[in-house]
């Protein structure tokens, strides 16, 4: 029996001698170099006792030996679970708890606060700086390289990927050897990569988009990567004219054209551009088209699902749309109410299937029933319609979810901590356009009878209890929430109510 999934991403490349990281100083660490070093990792995991099937959480700053952890989590069979580094630790503690994770690799930095949640879960702490150094690397360093990968199913788990969920409680998303392999295959053929490409990788790598959508379609193709420890603007202009592919969210296209120097010349090397994550406005792909000669192409995935649509790489990239179902994936729009299949034309809901779609949600078979049904479509509670050419149009979300810069923000969970305090009656948290952005966080709070709620403090709670981007930009107090006769919240009343609160004044924070 094999490891599928370590076969096509490492074992493959284990003797290539070409880059594979290249850093923004032109510093490379070739194929051969990290398969190697990801090998002495892989021993550690097993010397240190964790089997097939244990959980390994990550929250470190984004580098190379992170992602060699990954690397030796699949080797072992070790299930990978990678957290933003923005998560405070009562989240920390939760997934940790939830997960019950054999270890955690943190920041040097946050060692001590970690290892005291670690602790309670009994889980192991060790650390990995942004540097690369710290316990981790420091015993992996003279340990010998595992030869051996751990055979593996294609059902088996590679990875957990925590979701935030409408509840406010988040869903691990269980994702098997299957789904990641049958993905970064599709996509490598689909957007044509190959040994040539260089791959200019700014996104975070402990989501979804930076982690398999780039990060596992380059190691498929033997791409090389310019790898950026972040989105920084000036950085990747300087590496654009060595890149000759690039994936981001919309905020990364934005901020680039914003910049004069971001120019028809300096892209002259690349071939191809992809955006996804959260909708790119059709103005900014003419906006990319006028100044570039590019067309972006928009692609649409879940967490849950990898990636399930994409414009075409040769052919008509449509502003203003994802594109057709990928190859393999069965997608279709269905009426929300009754889940019946909808004609061509129709808004309704998106249902997707193939071999992309997940295994359910760890330890939540209720949920995971509510989403996934027997037929195997996944219900992804995004709206659309496809069009007279097929073309997938994203126009809404029967979800109630914000999208900041690619970073999704489940209302419910601020909602929650916002009804806690003194004085509040009820909140709605709503998404309102941001120019930065796509949306952003804005919370409306509602006081009891003769009540003047401290917004102030209210807003300093929030802060030292949610992650920095689910910070609201503004909180107003309102007299009342508006209902529908059903007595629920009409959050698109708000939505366009407030659509342009950020540029006005009023009583806020
Ligand atoms: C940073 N901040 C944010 C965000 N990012 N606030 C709201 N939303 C955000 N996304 C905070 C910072 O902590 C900082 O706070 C302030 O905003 C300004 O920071 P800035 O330096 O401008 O931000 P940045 O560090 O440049 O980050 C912006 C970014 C980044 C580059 C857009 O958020 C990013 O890389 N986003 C990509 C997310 C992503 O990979 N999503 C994929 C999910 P302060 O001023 O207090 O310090 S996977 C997925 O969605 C599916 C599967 C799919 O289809 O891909
Ligand atoms: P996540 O839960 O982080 O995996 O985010 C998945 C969600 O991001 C989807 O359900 C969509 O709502 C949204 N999304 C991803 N790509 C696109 C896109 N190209 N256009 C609009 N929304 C998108």
């Amino acid at each position: 029996m094999t490891n599928p999934l370590f076969d096509a991403l490492f074992a493959s490349n284990a003797d290539r001698l070409t880059p594979f990281l290249i850093s923004s100083a032109g510093d490379t660490i070739s194929y051969r170099e990290f398969v190697e070093s990801a090998a002495r990792m892989a021993r550690l995991l097993v010397d240190h006792g964790l089997k097939p099937g244990d959980r390994l959480a990550l929250q470190v700053r984004k580098s190379p030996q992170a992602l060699m952890v990954y690397a030796a989590c699949v080797q072992t069979g070790v299930v990978f679970l990678p957290l933003n580094t923005d998560y405070p630790p009562a989240d920390v503690a939760y997934f940790l708890a939830d997960s019950s994770a054999s270890m955690i690799v943190c920041d040097p930095a946050r060692a001590e606060e970690i290892s005291a949640i670690a602790a309670r879960t009994g889980a192991r702490t060790e650390t990995l700086a942004a540097d690369g150094s710290g316990s981790l690397t420091q015993m992996a360093r003279t340990l010998p390289v595992l030869t051996r990968a751990e055979p593996r199913q294609d059902d088996d788990l590679v990875a957990l990927l925590y979701t935030s969920g409408t509840t406010g409680r988040s869903k691990g998303a269980m994702l098997s050897q299957r789904n990641l392999l049958s993905n970064a295959r599709t996509l490598e053929a689909f957007w044509a990569f190959s040994g040539d490409d260089v791959l200019l990788h700014a996104l975070p790598i402990f989501h979804t988009h930076g982690l398999f959508v780039a990060t596992n379609t380059a190691l498929l193709s033997g791409s090389a990567m310019i790898f950026l420890s972040k989105f920084d603007v000036e950085k990747v202009i300087q590496s654009l004219p060595h890149a000759t592919t690039m994936m981001g969210v919309p905020t990364f296209y934005t901020r680039l054209l914003a910049e004069k120097r971001f120019t028809r010349d300096l892209v002259q090397n690349m071939r191809l551009f992809v955006s996804g994550s959260a909708p790119l406005l059709p103005e900014t792909h003419r906006a990319f088209k006028d100044r570039t000669g590019h067309d972006i192409l928009e692609r649409y995935g879940m967490t849950e699902t990898n990636m399930n649509t994409s414009n075409p790489y040769k052919g008509d990239r449509r502003a203003g749309t994802v594109g057709h179902a990928l190859p393999g994936v069965e997608l279709k729009i269905t009426d929300p109410r009754t889940g019946s299949h909808l004609p061509q034309g129709q808004i309704g809901q998106i249902e997707v299937r193939g071999p992309n779609v997940f295994q359910g949600y760890w330890k939540m078979p209720e949920k995971t029933a509510a989403e996934l049904r027997d037929n195997g479509f996944f219900v992804t509670g995004d709206l659309g319609k496809i069009d007279e050419d097929g073309y997938v149009h994203i126009v809404g979300r029967d979800k109630d979810l914000i999208i900041s810069g690619g970073y999704n923000i489940y209302p419910k969970e601020i909602e929650l901590l916002l009804d806690a305090q003194n004085g509040v009656l009820e909140s709605a948290v709503i998404g309102v356009p941001h120019a930065d952005f796509g949306e952003t966080v804005v919370a409306l709070v509602v006081a009891e009878a003769s009540v003047r709620p401290n917004l102030d403090e209210i807003a300093s709670v929030l802060r030292g209890t949610l992650a920095r981007f689910k910070h609201p930009q503004k909180i107003l107090l309102v007299d009342e929430l508006p209902r529908n006769a059903m007595g629920k919240v009409q959050k698109n009343v708000l939505r366009e109510r407030y659509r342009d609160i950020l540029t006005a004044a009023g009583d806020t924070v």
